[in-house]
């Protein structure tokens, strides 16, 4: 059976493509989600997309999650810099988390550069745009698909 997983987004990414383009690219939310669907398949994962502006929402559908899904892929958006209740739940769901930013936090205000979140999370990609949650779902194909990273070719010179 394909491993299943949930991909979170907080609140205002909905708004994705609409506004401030020069930080956060040109694609919408909706774009991601079909690009994400693609490499899903090629991958051998399947994947559930949601967004929600609540944070009590996203601390729902992290809980709900153990069972469900194999694996989480989180970009809280502003929730990342204020919440411990997100962090006590991705604590608590048993599941790999893979925290993701469309945007370079590092070299953005000071208050976006510290992730409440990352604690929860086996590791953290910024700053690639769109192209980050396919890196998650990379990342996330190696940590479930039995045999996948073993399997890859290494390079010889
Ligand atoms: O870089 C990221 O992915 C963020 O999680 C995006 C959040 C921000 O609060 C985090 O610090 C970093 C913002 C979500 C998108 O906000 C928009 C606001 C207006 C127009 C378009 C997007």
């Amino acid at each position: 059976m394909a491993s299943r997983i949930l991909v979170l987004n907080g609140p205002n990414l909905n708004l994705l493509g609409s506004r401030e383009p020069h930080i956060y690219g040109r694609e919408t939310l909706a774009d991601i989600e079909a690009t994400c669907r693609k490499r899903a398949r090629a991958l051998g994962l399947t994947v559930e997309f949601r967004q929600s502006n609540a944070e009590g929402r996203l601390v729902d559908w992290v809980q709900e999650a153990r069972g469900q899904f194999d694996a989480l892929i989180v970009n809280a958006g502003a929730y990342t810099h204020t919440s411990v209740a997100l962090l006590d739940a991705l604590l608590a769901c048993g599941l790999p988390v893979i925290e993701v930013h469309l945007s370079n936090i590092h070299q953005r205000d000071e208050f976006r550069q510290h992730s409440y979140i990352a604690r929860a999370a086996k590791g953290v990609i910024c700053g690639f745009g769109g192209k980050g949650y396919e890196f998650a779902l990379e990342a996330a194909a190696d940590l479930l698909v039995p045999g996948r990273k073993k399997n890859k070719k290494k390079k010889t010179t």
